[in-house]
Formats: structure tokens, sequence, C-alpha cells
């Protein structure tokens, strides 16, 4: 481990952005002491929010299963075999049966996914449906369907849609390894049109995909040089799924996970950093240290889209004894 203190990282200054990171810069955050580390991530996280304040999003798999792409780490592609049922698209009157459920359980967000490449004509109609109707709730509203083209993007804004995700997932040089049905500048484009919409854009990564320190890092200074950087940063813990080529995959050290959070909540100071995938297998301390590095946001729920998360009830508990409540911020 480096002995590296804290004083000699600083972001590299680029013209066109206000703050740049090289993917050295990155990764020297990464090799500080763990506890110079924290104590950056929350003076950070302090300067920006309430650090006891953490939001709440309630995800719906609203068509699952049967995706055309072969992301490796995914159990709703068709290319592998978890088991995952391939279902039709939910009604409208489910969905919006299941966010007033998540409100009425004190989620802030309710975040649609869908198993798709991209979305079909025919899906939007369905889906800008359901995002007026959840709007009409009171809830912040989330999508994630996909590539979007222009015409689509400027649907899901006009309907109102508050953040779109879409994750970068990995550093580019690592993507091949992954994915192979898409690159990653489609991942860019569709960004880059959800930006230009004026929506708020999600955008994170799942580490413990067997990538090295140096991918880990070139995922985050992605994010970090997106110019602004997403509002909203999901970090997904990889999910081992049975019959997933990524099912056998190392399981990442949870310290490693801890400094993962607290990197991106350095590199993307007014961010949402969002604990994400992963959680129900990480202990109440781990997800503590999580919070102590500067994460503000959960998947609340007992479902990601496919895979479990931790119950309500524990998720009130474990707020409850660290002293946090739910965040009453529309950020
Ligand atoms: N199909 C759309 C897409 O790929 O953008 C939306 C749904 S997709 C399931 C949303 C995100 O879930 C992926 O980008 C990935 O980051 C995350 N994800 C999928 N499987 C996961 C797993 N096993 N563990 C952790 N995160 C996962
Ligand atoms: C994100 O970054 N993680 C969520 C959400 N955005 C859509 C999805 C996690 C999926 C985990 C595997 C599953 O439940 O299928
Ligand atoms: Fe399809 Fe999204 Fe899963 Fe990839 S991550 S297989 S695009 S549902």
């Amino acid at each position: 481990m480096s002995t590296q203190t804290i004083e000699f990282i600083r972001p590299t200054k680029q013209a066109t952005t206000p703050q740049r990171w090289s993917v050295p810069d990155v990764e020297a955050l990464f090799k500080l002491p763990f506890a110079d580390l924290l104590y950056r991530a929350q003076q950070t996280h302090r300067k920006h929010f309430d650090p006891n304040a953490v939001q709440l999003s309630t995800l719906l798999s609203i068509k699952s299963g049967g995706c055309t792409e072969d992301c490796g780490y995914c159990p709703q592609s068709a290319f592998n075999s978890s088991g995952v049922e391939d279902r039709q698209m939910l009604a409208v009157s489910a969905v919006v049966e299941a966010a007033r459920a998540a409100q009425q359980k004190g989620a802030g967000r309710f975040c649609m996914g869908a198993a798709w490449r991209e979305p079909t004509d025919e899906d939007m109609e369905s889906v800008v449906e359901m995002v007026k109707a959840v709007r009409d709730l009171g809830m912040e509203t989330c999508a994630t369907l996909g590539m979007l083209n222009d015409e689509q993007t400027e649907q899901l804004r006009a309907a109102g849609l508050d953040y779109y995700n879409h994750n970068l997932d990995t550093a580019p040089e690592f993507y091949g390894n992954i994915i192979s049905t898409r690159d990653y500048q489609d991942r860019l484009d569709t960004l880059e049109r959800v930006r230009k919409a004026g929506m708020n854009v999600c955008s994170g990564g799942i580490v413990g995909m067997g990538e090295n320190l140096t991918q880990r890092a070139g995922l985050i200074a992605q994010l970090a040089n997106m110019d602004p950087y997403p509002e909203s940063v999901p970090i997904n813990n990889l999910v081992r799924v049975e019959g997933t080529p990524l099912a056998q995959a190392e399981e990442l050290d949870s310290l490693d996970f801890v400094r993962t959070i607290a990197v991106a909540r350095i590199t993307m100071p007014a961010a949402r950093v969002r604990l994400s995938a992963g959680r129900q297998q990480m202990s109440d301390a781990v997800q503590a240290l999580c919070f102590l590095a500067g994460a503000n946001s959960i998947f609340y729920g007992e479902q990601l889209l496919t895979t479990g998360n931790p119950d309500v009830e524990a998720d009130r508990a474990l707020l409850d004894k660290l002293g946090m409540y739910p965040s009453t911020d529309k950020q």
C-alpha cells in the first residue's frame, strides 16, 4: 500500500472542464491509506450534503429477461442461463400500484427497469404513460431502458422523467471482456442525448468483475470527467448469479468496495452516490463504512430487478441504528 499522503493528490486541470481527473490521479486516491481516504471523502461529503440523510429509490423490473445483449454479469441476457423467465411488459396499472406501495414505505424515487437493448416505439407508448402516472403520485421518476434515440429521449423528457439510468459499467479498455454486442461509444452517445434533452443523468458501474485497480480507476475517471458529471452515480458490487459467465468471479474485498465509494464521492462531490447492487451480501458494518465513505442513496425494497435486496424492515433498523434518515430534498 502506498504511503502517499493526501496533499499530493490533486486533479489535473484542463481548460474545458472545471476539474479533470486523470486515471493515475484516481488510482492514487484508491491507494491512499484507508483512514486518509475516508477522511477526505467525509470532508467532501459534508461540504455538499447532510451526512446523515440517505435518498431511497425503489426499483421495479417492468420487463424482465430475454435481453438480446450479452452482458456477462446479467441474469437477464438471453445468452446466459440464469433461469430468469422472459416476461412481457407489466401493465401500467401494476406499475403504478408498485410505485404507490413503495411511496407508502418511504421511497422518494421510483426506477423502472427493462431488459432491452433499446425500446421499440410501441414500448415507449407504455413507458411514457408509466412515467406520467408515477410522477402524478409525487415521486421522482427514473427509467433504465437501454439505448435511446433522439425521439425517444425527447418523449421521456416531455413525459417529465427526472433521471435516466444508463451505466458505463466499467473502464473502456475492460468493456470488451464483459460485453460484445455493443460498445462503449453507444453508451456515451445515449448519455449525451439524455444530457442534451435536459434530464438528470444517472450513470455508474459494477465492481468485482475481475477488473484491475487501474481499470476500476478508469471507470471512475470516465464518470467524473463527464461534463457535467452525473447527478446520480450507482456503484454496484457484482451479484454473482449462477448461469452467468461471471458467476465464478473472485469476490471483491469489502474494503475495496468501500474505497470505490469514497473515490466516487471525492471525484464527484455533489453527486448522489448510490450504494447499489450487492447490499444483501454486505454486513451492516460494511454498509456503515460505505455511508461514512460518502454513499448517500440506496435501493430500497426487497427486490432489485431480478435479485434480492435487504428487506425494508432491515434497512429501517440499519438506518435507525446509524442515526440516519431518508432525505427529503429533491436532488
Ligand atoms: N437493459 C438496460 C441497460 O443495460 O442499460 C437497463 C437494465 S440493466 C439490468 C441496468 C444495470 O444493472 C446494468 O447496467 C448493470 O450495471 C446492472 N446489473 C445488471 N446485472 C447486475 C449484476 N449481476 N450485478 C450488479 N449489477 C448488475
Ligand atoms: C443500477 O446501477 N443498478 C440497478 C439499477 N441501476 C437498474 C440494477 C441492479 C441489478 C442487479 C441484478 C438484478 O437484480 O437483476
Ligand atoms: Fe440486457 Fe441490460 Fe442485462 Fe445487458 S444489463 S443483458 S442490456 S438487461
